[in-house]
């Protein structure tokens, strides 16, 4: 089984930068970049699909019959189980689409990492994993996307002692580098 290749420690410890397959991250739970529909896609989404099997898109149908009958909007998180994954659970939330930056775009990404950690502290899982949320299908560019993760978890991690780690997991060694390169500490 592939593991996660770790690249840089930031923030005492606390926020990992690695590179791998997210679906390996054998923590507390993981999050999904999702659509609203919460019925799979590609990317990182049909990664977590076809590693958790069937359970998860079970649990996703019935968030949407109960819960949210037009679909997730952006920027908001739900959990579900992890299925056959490593990890306990999954936290899906959905990015916003990139459409040139003065639509709000910032402010729904820093709503999906801090919905998602707020719904980690409530489960009170200790370490969560998240991919580059928005930066593939969804077109929002790299440095930006950086930069606004790391403000998100930064300033939770700041306020919160759970989760007491955060995997933030990039596809390639690129991204990870375009990552590291953005934010204003490293
Ligand atoms: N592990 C870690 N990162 C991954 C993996 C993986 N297994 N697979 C892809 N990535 P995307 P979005 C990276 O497109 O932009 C889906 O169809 C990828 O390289 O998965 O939020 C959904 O259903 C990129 O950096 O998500 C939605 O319709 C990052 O994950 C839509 O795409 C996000 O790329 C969401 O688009």
């Amino acid at each position: 089984m592939d593991r996660l290749h770790t690249l840089r420690e930031l923030i005492d410890g606390r926020l990992i930068i690695a590179v791998g397959d997210i679906t390996k991250f054998e923590g507390d739970a993981i999050v999904n970049a999702a659509n609203s529909t919460l019925y799979g896609g590609g990317g990182v989404d049909g990664a977590i699909h076809r590693a958790g099997g069937p359970a998860i898109l079970n649990e996703c149908a019935k968030i949407r019959r109960k819960q949210w009958r037009d679909g997730l909007p952006t920027g908001k998180a739900v959990v579900t189980s992890g299925g056959r994954l490593p990890a306990r659970y999954v936290i899906h939330t959905v990015g916003p689409m990139w459409a040139g930056g003065n639509h709000n775009e910032a402010e729904a990404l820093i709503s999906c990492y801090r919905e998602s950690l707020e719904e980690a502290r409530k489960l009170q899982a200790a370490q969560i994993a998240f991919p580059s949320i928005s930066t593939g299908a969804f077109g929002y560019p790299r440095e930006k996307a950086a930069v606004v993760a790391y403000q998100a978890v930064s300033g939770f991690l700041s306020q919160n002692t759970v989760p007491e780690r955060v995997w933030l997991v990039f596809f390639t060694p690129e991204d990870a580098n375009v990552f590291l390169k953005a934010i204003p500490v490293n």
